[in-house]
């Protein structure tokens, strides 16, 4: 057996930045809970590496510094480390070195990124490719961005998701926003979760996959249902407006009528004719209107029911999954806190488990539970464990034969147009209109303000003035009424609306 000093040398490599950054992101992509991975889910991840349940037993103890069966990052990659040194042929050490002693850093909290700011990285990204972005491209872009080399090295190894050495559409999200955000003057210190903003590269089965599926089939919902209710209140808004008109109309006629008994009236049967068929026209117009938002609120209602029972039966799972998880996690802390002893660890649980199953059945001892690799290789097989092009490779020491083996090598011409990724890049690369996050926003229908000038309220300058018949008097009375009704409706609604396709005639209409 080596000695306590043998030993310790064998252990004196600390643990590198590349495979730290690795392993943080195999943590995250298992969803931990509020930063811890439940003792099973580590359990089965590392299983994978073949290692004997008492050698993983062993290492388990080692890495769960502060015993509490679940796993906080930092003890999370000392154990993926230990795994590889022990998968090598190095034997267990019986004490952990001090320098591999994990000392938790704080989380970097990088802010969620905005629809803006996603789009804003799509529409990059598309200009420079259809698929992947490879280290070629992904260095001379990242330069661009003025920052040291071994910060670039760093956000290049927490971009590059999978492992493959370069960037997919998603990556190329954590890329850009990653740069944006070190542009601001931040730093990357402790560990960066990134799977908040790739979601679809998390475990499935996983907490927080489980946990945003719930939060976004109830944002959804919520969605739904307020476009929902704006409709019902356009409806009857509209139905009132068009109620108003008609009034109007009829109001007109009358004057009409009443004006044609007096001596010189001032409009002729023509003209009047005219106009009413104008009246009629927007009349029919505020009634489609009125069909098209009884139609889009149907369609609204049948889209909320479908989401709703589709998502009814998953998500009720998932919603019972994450309290589950939740509730577990609370109570082993709970009992870590009050409890003298610690619980037997995992492996030693899932060996009895096994000679427990294996008296009543042939369970496998190499059968191993499927879990999810966010990488193109296993992490636990020594020849894919080290990844081709690391961001140091690309940034920090440049491997030649990789890097500049490409003939074709030539300047991105969009290079000019990333601002440094700092100012200016978001009004550069996205529209305002890419931000339909705003409540107000309306993509089917807009509203007009309905004129409210006087000929079209009153008619009187169809009658003289001065010296009104009483009749006129009376009718004019009523129009002023509803003249004031209407501009209440405006007031409160912003106006007639108007279905977009519609627009340019609607607004003619109008105009004339
Ligand atoms: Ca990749």
């Amino acid at each position: 057996m080596a000695s306590r000093t043998e030993e310790l040398n064998m252990w004196s490599d600390s643990i590198s930045s590349e495979e730290r950054h690795r392993h943080e992101l195999l943590f995250y992509s298992q969803g931990p809970v509020d930063g811890y991975l439940l003792g099973e889910r580590a359990r089965d991840l590392f299983l994978h590496s073949r290692l004997p349940l008492t050698v993983l037993s062993q290492i388990w103890n080692l890495c769960d510094v502060s015993n509490d069966n679940v796993l906080s990052v930092d003890e999370f990659v000392l154990a993926m480390y230990l795994i590889r040194k022990v998968s090598e042929g190095l034997a267990v050490p019986r004490i952990l070195p001090k320098h591999l002693v994990p000392s938790p850093l704080a989380t970097c909290d990088v802010p969620d990124m905005s629809p803006r700011e996603r789009s804003a990285y799509q529409s990059v990204f598309s200009k420079i490719s259809k698929d992947t972005i490879n280290a070629l491209q992904g260095r001379q872009l990242l330069l661009e961005s003025q920052l040291p080399q071994e910060e670039l090295s760093h956000v290049w190894d927490l971009s590059d998701v999978n492992r493959d050495g370069q960037l997919d559409r998603v990556e190329w999200n954590v890329t850009c926003h990653l740069i944006r955000y070190l542009k601001k003057g931040h730093k990357l210190e402790g560990p960066v979760n990134v799977f908040p903003w790739i979601p679809d590269r998390l475990s499935s089965t996983s907490y927080l996959a489980r946990k945003l599926r719930v939060e976004e089939y109830f944002k959804r919902k919520t969605q739904l249902i307020a476009q929902k209710e704006k409709r019902k209140i356009q409806i009857d808004n509209e139905i009132q407006r068009l109620d108003l008109l008609k009034k109007r109309l009829a109001l007109h006629k009358e004057l009409f009528q009443c004006s044609k008994k007096l001596p010189g009236h001032s409009i002729s049967e023509e003209e009047f004719n005219l106009y009413q068929e104008k009246e009629k026209n927007n009349i029919d117009k505020v009634e489609a209107i009125i069909y098209r938002l009884k139609k889009e609120h149907e369609r609204i209602r049948q889209e909320t029911v479908r989401a709703i029972l589709s998502e009814q039966g998953p998500l009720q799972e998932d919603g019972h999954h994450v309290k589950r998880d939740q509730e577990e996690l609370r109570q082993r802390l709970m009992t870590f806190h009050t409890k003298a002893t610690k619980d037997p660890d995992p492996f030693h649980q899932l060996y009895e488990l096994r000679r427990d199953l294996r008296k009543r059945s042939t369970l496998s001892e190499d059968e191993e539970p499927a879990v999810h690799f966010p990488f193109v290789f296993n992490p636990f097989r020594p020849e894919g464990a080290q990844p081709c092009l690391s961001g140091h490779t690309i940034f920090v020491s440049p491997d030649p034969s990789v890097l500049n083996n490409n003939n074709s090598h030539k300047e991105l011409p969009i290079l000019e147009d990333l601002c440094h990724f700092g100012d200016g890049f978001l009004e550069r690369w996205s529209s305002p209109d890419d931000d339909t996050s705003g409540i107000d926003f309306d993509p089917i229908f807009m509203s007009l303000n309905v004129p409210m000038d006087n000929n079209a309220w009153s008619g009187l300058e169809w009658v003289k003035k001065d010296d009104l018949d009483p009749d006129i008097e009376v009718i004019h009375k009523k129009l002023v009424d509803l003249k004031a009704e209407m501009q209440k409706l405006n007031g409160e609604t912003g106006g007639q609306l108007l279905f977009l396709l519609l627009l340019a005639d609607v607004t003619a209409v109008v105009a004339s």
